[in-house]
C-alpha cells in the first residue's frame, strides 16, 4: 500500500535527515506551468541543506513518500487530480487516480514512515464564514493527532487567523515563532497575532520536539517561519485581493475542499505573478528550515 522511495527508505534507515512535503500545494495551491519546476525547487531546497526530500502523494493506487521525476509530473500535470485529505486516503487509494496529499494526510503518512519533520506553506484553519458554514480545515484535526514537527509561514492569511489560534490552542498544537515573537501571516510578514514560545535556531526547536516525544504526546509541533518583510506581499494588494476572491467565491457558491484552492487561484489570477512569488519565496525558506531541524534532530 505504501511505497517508501529508496533513498528516502536509505535515509531513514541510517538516521539521516529527511523532510516530508506535501503534493496539494502543486496540485492545487500553486498554477500551472510553474507548479511542476517549484516542486523540483522545493526538494532542491531541502537538499541544499543536507536532508533527503520525501514529497508525499498518491499515484498507481499505491502512496509514495518520495517521488521521482514521472510521479512528481503526473501530480503536477494530470488534470483534476484528487485533493485527498485524511478522510479521503481510503477512497483516493482504492480508486487507482493520481491523488494529492493536504498537510493533514501529509503529516500522518510521514509520521508513519518516520519521518520526524514536514514544510509545508500555509496551514490551513478555521475559514472566516466558519460561524455559519462550520468550514473548518481537517489540518487542525490531523495537527492534534500527529506528531511531526510542521515548518510553516503561519496560517493561510484568507482564513480567520485568531480563532485558528484558539483551536490550536483547545487541541492542545504547540506554535513556536521561528526568530519571531508573532505568527507568520503567510503571504504577509506578520498576522497580527503573538505567539507564546519563540525559538532562534534549529537546535532549540529540536530540544523542544525531542522533550515532546520523551513525553509521548500525539500533536504535532508548529513552527512558524515569517517572511521577511521586504520578501512579503504589498499588504494593500493582499486585502484588496482577498476581499475581491472572498466575494467571488460566494457568489460562485464554492463549498468544502474547493475553497481553499479557489481563492489561492484568484490570487494567482489577480496579483500579477506576485502571489506566485510569494508563495515560492516562503515554500522554498520552509523546506530549508525543516532540512535544519531535521539535522539538529538526527544529530541529538
Ligand atoms: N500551503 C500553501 N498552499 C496550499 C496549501 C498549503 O502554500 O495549497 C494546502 C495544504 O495542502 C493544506 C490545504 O492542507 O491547502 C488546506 O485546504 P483546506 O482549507 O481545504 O483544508
Ligand atoms: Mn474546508
Amino acid at each position: 500500500m505504501t511505497a517508501v522511495h529508496e533513498e528516502v527508505a536509505a535515509a531513514l534507515a541510517a538516521g539521516r535527515p529527511v523532510v516530508a512535503l506535501e503534493s496539494t500545494i502543486i496540485a492545487h495551491g500553486l498554477p500551472r506551468p510553474d507548479n511542476l519546476r517549484v516542486a523540483a525547487e522545493i526538494e532542491e531546497a531541502v537538499r541544499s541543506e543536507g536532508a533527503v526530500p520525501a514529497t508525499i502523494a498518491v499515484v498507481g493506487g499505491r502512496v509514495r513518500v518520495g517521488l521521482g521525476p514521472d510521479e512528481l509530473e503526473v501530480i503536477a500535470t494530470t488534470f483534476d487530480v484528487d485533493k485527498l485529505s485524511l478522510r479521503d486516503l481510503g477512497p483516493g487509494i482504492a480508486s487507482g487516480r493520481p491523488g494529492a496529499t493536504t498537510v493533514a494526510s501529509t503529516a500522518y503518512i510521514a509520521a508513519r514512515a518516520g519521518i520526524r519533520v514536514f514544510a509545508t506553506g500555509g496551514l490551513g484553519g478555521v475559514h472566516r464564514e466558519a460561524a455559519t458554514t462550520f468550514d473548518e480545515s481537517a489540518d487542525l484535526g490531523g495537527l492534534a493527532s500527529t506528531p511531526i514537527v510542521v515548518v510553516c509561514a503561519g496560517v493561510k492569511s484568507i482564513l480567520d487567523v485568531g480563532a485558528t489560534l484558539e483551536r490550536l490552542e483547545t487541541l492542545s498544537v504547540p506554535v513556536v515563532g521561528y526568530g519571531s515573537d508573532r505568527l507568520g501571516g503567510f503571504y504577509l510578514a506578520d498576522s497580527g497575532h503573538g505567539l507564546p514560545w519563540r525559538e532562534d535556531d534549529p537546535e532549540g526547536v529540536a530540544a523542544i520536539q525531542r522533550a515532546r516525544d520523551a513525553l509521548g504526546l500525539p500533536q504535532a509541533l508548529v513552527v512558524s517561519n515569517p517572511l521577511p518583510v521586504d520578501l512579503q506581499m504589498d499588504p494593500a494588494l493582499h486585502d484588496r485581493v482577498l476581499a475581491e476572491a472572498l466575494a467571488a467565491a460566494d457568489a460562485a457558491g464554492i463549498t468544502g475542499k474547493d475553497v481553499t484552492p479557489f481563492i489561492l487561484g484568484r490570487f494567482h489570477e489577480r496579483t500579477a505573478g506576485e502571489s506566485l512569488r510569494v508563495n515560492v519565496d516562503l515554500v522554498l525558506r520552509n523546506a530549508r528550515l525543516a532540512a535544519r531541524i531535521a539535522g539538529a534532530l538526527a544529530a541529538g
